[in-house]
């Protein structure tokens, strides 16, 4: 098959194996400018980072595995998040430094009429490509603002990015090793290790029927390239609509079951309420239990920081992200009563339903605090609730967020 993109060309997606060491993961941190998070009750200043490989300034939350988070600022300049600012999560520190793109396979086994192992090769001139944008957001983003605070990441707003995937359907290449009847679930693991062998492995699946929707995407590449390694070089899985828990990185194993997939990752941990929004009043640790599933409309203002001191009367000119969570954005909408009156946004380009859009709206506060909320409703007619949701993992926080600025005379 013909390149579809000549700047996908096979020569740059599978250079770029040898992303340079991870040594500086166990070198002590040099002196970083801080950033300020604004996360309530906690020590919320973070340092800024350069020191990982295929990365430009990241707030750093962990050294070993990486937590990277993107500084906001990064989603008021570009609705695609760079590569080089796009958030980076593991579980596990065992990450290989390097892969060699020649000699790597991804393997297709198990309920499976034959066991398939594919080169990097055979995905990209094998298979009809496809492509298309969508959000990768961290089932656990935002979660350092969780009130009252859970265990966890204490992320702020930015374990999320935008990008286009291009890559190969998971339906072609599951058809390649013929699903058998009676398969339930499809599990996905990638070249990434615990330190410890008792330690689970990361593993997520999906069902059977969801990996064969056509949408679910193998992508060898992100935003045109090779995808950092840190992002999951050389394959990762798309899941669109679908928190990041189940895009799984380094994807070399595709494991077909005949049964539900019970292990660890999927039985016991990212498990949410069932009621909307994974919401229970705060504190409450009895409820029914799902794994996490599809995203939610989020929107966020990107261009105000919290304190802000703006001019009284004077036009200002709002911008922010939205996205509609598993399908696209409707409408956003602003308030700066607390949500008595709102006020429609207007929107920028559409990208597809899973992508970031942009929204814009032009005000003027009176002379004192102004407090200016969003809201996004997306092409389901799902809004973001007024109220905060809340559960014990910190997961899937929905609610509209405000920004408090000062709005006074001219200086
Ligand atoms: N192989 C592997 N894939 C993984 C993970 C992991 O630990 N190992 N973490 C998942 C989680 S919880 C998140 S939030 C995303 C983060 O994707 P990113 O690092 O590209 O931003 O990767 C997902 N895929
Ligand atoms: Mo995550």
């Amino acid at each position: 098959m013909a390149d579809f993109n000549p700047a996908l060309s096979r020569r740059n997606l599978l250079a770029g194996a040898a992303a340079g060491g991870f040594g500086i993961m166990s070198s002590p941190l040099l002196a970083q400018p801080m950033v300020d998070l604004g996360l309530p009750g906690k020590p919320s200043r973070r340092p800024l980072t350069r020191a990982f490989p295929q990365k430009g300034e990241m707030i750093l939350q962990r050294m070993r595995p990486p937590l990277l988070e993107t500084p906001m600022e990064v989603f008021d300049k570009h609705i695609l998040t760079p590569n080089d600012q796009f958030y980076v999560r593991w579980h596990w520190a065992n990450i290989p430094e390097s892969v060699d793109a020649s000699s790597f396979r991804l393997t297709v086994r198990g309920h499976v009429d034959r066991t398939v192992e594919l080169t990097l090769h055979d995905l990209l001139h094998g298979f009809e490509p496809i492509e298309y944008v969508a959000v990768n957001q961290c089932s656990g983003n935002s979660r350092g603002l969780f009130v009252p605070s859970v265990p966890g990441a204490e992320w702020g707003h930015g374990a999320m990015g935008n990008a286009r995937w291009t890559g190969v359907r998971l339906r072609d290449v599951l058809g390649q090793a013929g699903v058998k009847a009676g398969a339930v679930d499809v599990r996905f693991g990638g070249l990434d290790e615990a330190l410890v062998a008792e330690a689970p492995k990361f593993r997520k699946s999906l069902s059977v029927d969801h990996a064969r929707d056509g949408e679910v995407m193998i992508a060898y590449a992100m935003n045109g390239e090779a995808m950092p390694l840190l992002n999951g070089f050389p394959l990762r899985l798309i899941v669109p609509g679908w928190y990041s828990t189940y895009w799984v990185k380094m994807l070399c194993d595709i494991e077909v079951l005949p049964g539900k997939d019970d292990n660890f990752w999927m039985a016991k941990a990212y498990q949410v309420p069932t009621t909307p929004f994974g919401d229970v009043p705060a504190g409450t640790s009895d409820y029914a239990k799902e794994p996490i599933n599809k995203m939610v409309p989020r929107s966020l203002i990107t261009n105000l920081a919290e304190g802000q001191k703006v001019t009284a009367g004077a036009p200002l000119m709002l911008s922010g992200i939205a996205m509609g969570g598993d399908c696209g954005v409707a409408k956003v909408e602003i308030s700066t009563d607390g949500g008595k009156s709102w006020q429609l946004a207007a929107l920028g380009e559409d990208l597809g339903p899973y992508s970031f859009r942009r929204f814009t709206h032009r005000l003027a506060l009176p002379a004192g605090k102004g407090r200016i909320t969003c809201r996004c409703t997306n092409t389901r007619g799902v809004s973001q609730p007024l109220g905060m949701n809340w559960n014990p993992g910190g997961y899937m926080r929905a609610g509209v967020e405000t920004v408090t600025v000062m709005a006074g005379g001219k200086a």
